[in-house]
C-alpha cells in the first residue's frame, strides 16, 4: 500500500492529536449534556447470513471511525473518560480460521491505552465498574456485546455528537485529500479501459486495480454505467459485454483513507459530439455551483439555485423551452434533476446529520417538491460536502408530463436523440471555507 495511505504517513501522524482533542472535547460535552461519565464506543461485528455459516462484509461503525483509523477490527471498543486517557480495548482474537488483527501500530497508538484481549467475555473486565454511568454507540447484534450497558444509543447523546461531525479536524480533510487522490486514480485507469472499449465489468476491475481496494473496501459500490444504464441513478449492475454502439460513459466511484471517504463523479461521450456539448455545459454549471460555496451559504438555496441553472442549460441544448421559473414550476427540472445537489462526506459517503438544525436534534426539511435533498443546513467552515448536478434521461419521469403543461415545453425529438446516452452527472468533494472552498477533487485530478 501507497505509505501516503497507511498509518505510517507522517503529515496524518502531525495532525492526528489536535483531531483526537476536538473528538474528546465533543465527547466531554455530549458527555455531560446526557448525564453521563463514560462513553463506550462500538466498532461493531459482522452480520451472519441467515441460516448460514457465513457473514456478510465487516464494516466499522462511522463513530467509532472518528477515534482512530481502525476500519478492520471487529468487536472491539473505544472507552473514553473526560480528562483521561483513552481506553481502546483492541480485540485479537486466538484462531487459525480466520486472519487476526496484528499488533497494534501506527501514528494513534500513543494516544491510547490500549487493552488486548482475545475474547469479547474480556472486554468487560476494561469498564467502568459502574455501568450506570456509561453510554453505549454502536450496533449491537447480540445483548453481551453491550457489556452490561444499558444506556444503548440515546438520541440525546447521538444529538449532540452528530452534530459537530458535519464540521471536518484539518486531520478528516487530509484523510479526504487522500481519498480524492486514491479515487482520482481509479476514476484514470476508468477512462482509460473506456475508451479502450471496454465493458463495464473490466471497467470496475480496472477501477479497483487503480485504487487497490476491494469491493468490500470501497466506500460504496461503483456506479459503472455504459449508455443508458447512465439513467438509473444508483445502477450497480456490472455487464460484462460491452454494448453495441458505444456511446457514453458515467462513473460514480469513490476510495477511502482510514475510513473517510471520497465522492466523485465524472460522465464521458465516446465521440458524439452533440451528448459532449451537453456534458461542457454541465461542467459550465457544476463549475459555477461550486464557485458559489463558502460558509454561510444555505445549502437549501444552493440546490433551488441549481434548478434554475438547470432550466437555462436545458433551454440553450434545445431540450426545453419556457422561463426558468415555468420550467420549474411545471416539474420540468425536476424530470431531468431528480436527486439533491449533495450531501456531508465523512466516515460515511453520506455522513450524518445533513438535516440537523442543531445539537438538540430538531432538524430542517428539505423544501417542497426537493424530497430527495440529504444537505439542508447552511454551510459552516470546515464541512466537507458535494456538489453533484446531473441531468438524465428517465423515461418513468419524462411520461408523467405527458399531459401536463410540461409537456409543450419539453422537445421530445430531441429527449429521444439523447436518451440513447443515459445521462450527466458531474460531482466534486469541496472543504468550505470563510470566503470559498478548497476542490478536493480537482486538486486531485490536476496533480494526478
Ligand atoms: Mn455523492
Amino acid at each position: 500500500m501507497d505509505i501516503a495511505y497507511s498509518d505510517k504517513n507522517p503529515d496524518l501522524g502531525r495532525l492526528y492529536g489536535a483531531h483526537l482533542a476536538t473528538v474528546c472535547e465533543r465527547y466531554d460535552h455530549a458527555l455531560q449534556a446526557s448525564g453521563a461519565s463514560h462513553a463506550v464506543v462500538f466498532s461493531g461485528a459482522a452480520h451472519p447470513v441467515f441460516l448460514d455459516d457465513m457473514v456478510y462484509p465487516f464494516r466499522a461503525a462511522a463513530n467509532f471511525l472518528c477515534w482512530a483509523p481502525l476500519s478492520d477490527l471487529p468487536l472491539s471498543y473505544v472507552v473514553y473518560t473526560p480528562g483521561e486517557r483513552p481506553v481502546l480495548i483492541y480485540n485479537q482474537p486466538r484462531g487459525y480460521w480466520h486472519v487476526v488483527p496484528g499488533a497494534p501500530d501506527g501514528y494513534w497508538t500513543r494516544y491510547f491505552d490500549i487493552r488486548i484481549v482475545h475474547e469479547l467475555a474480556d472486554a468487560s473486565d476494561h469498564l467502568p465498574e459502574n455501568r450506570d454511568n456509561c453510554v453505549f454507540i454502536g450496533e449491537v447484534l447480540e445483548p453481551t456485546q453491550a457489556l452490561g450497558v444499558e444506556r444503548v444509543n440515546p438520541s440525546t447523546t447521538l444529538n449532540l455528537l452528530h452534530y459537530p461531525r458535519g464540521r471536518k479536524t484539518e486531520y478528516e480533510i487530509e484523510c479526504m485529500r487522500l481519498a480524492s487522490r486514491r479515487g482520482v486514480a481509479g476514476h484514470n485507469a476508468a477512462k482509460r479501459a473506456f475508451m479502450d472499449g471496454a465493458s463495464e465489468f473490466s471497467i470496475h476491475k480496472a477501477y479497483c486495480d487503480a485504487v487497490s481496494l476491494t469491493d468490500n473496501e470501497l466506500p460504496y459500490g461503483n456506479i459503472i454505467a455504459l449508455n443508458e444504464h447512465a439513467a438509473v441513478l444508483h445502477y450497480t449492475a456490472l455487464d460484462r459485454q460491452a454494448p453495441d454502439p458505444y456511446r457514453s460513459f458515467l462513473i460514480d466511484a469513490g476510495a477511502q483513507v482510514h475510513g473517510y471517504a471520497s465522492d466523485i463523479t465524472r460522465t464521458y461521450s465516446f465521440d458524439d459530439s452533440d451528448f459532449s456539448d451537453l456534458i461542457d455545459r454541465m461542467e459550465t454549471l457544476q463549475l459555477d455551483v461550486v464557485a458559489d460555496v463558502r460558509a454561510g451559504v444555505d445549502y437549501k438555496e444552493l440546490h433551488v439555485q441549481t434548478h434554475h441553472r438547470i432550466a437555462d442549460v436545458l433551454v440553450e441544448a434545445d431540450l426545453a423551452s419556457g422561463s426558468s421559473e415555468s420550467l420549474l414550476i411545471n416539474g420540468v427540472t425536476s424530470t431531468f434533476f431528480p436527486h439533491g445537489l449533495g450531501h456531508l462526506l465523512g466516515t460515511q459517503v453520506h455522513d450524518v446529520g445533513g438535516h440537523m438544525e442543531n445539537e438538540s436534534g430538531n432538524t430542517i426539511d428539505p423544501p417542497s417538491g426537493h424530497p430527495f435533498l440529504r444537505l439542508t443546513r447552511t454551510l459552516e467552515e470546515n464541512m466537507v460536502v458535494t456538489i453533484e448536478p446531473g441531468i438524465y434521461f428517465i423515461d418513468m419521469l419524462l411520461d408523467k408530463l405527458k399531459g401536463t403543461p410540461a409537456e409543450k415545453q419539453v422537445n421530445w425529438q430531441r429527449v429521444a436523440d439523447l436518451k440513447p446516452f443515459g445521462g450527466i452527472r458531474i460531482e466534486d468533494d469541496v472543504r468550505v471555507k470563510q470566503d470559498g472552498c478548497e476542490n478536493l477533487t480537482r486538486d486531485a485530478f490536476s496533480t494526478a
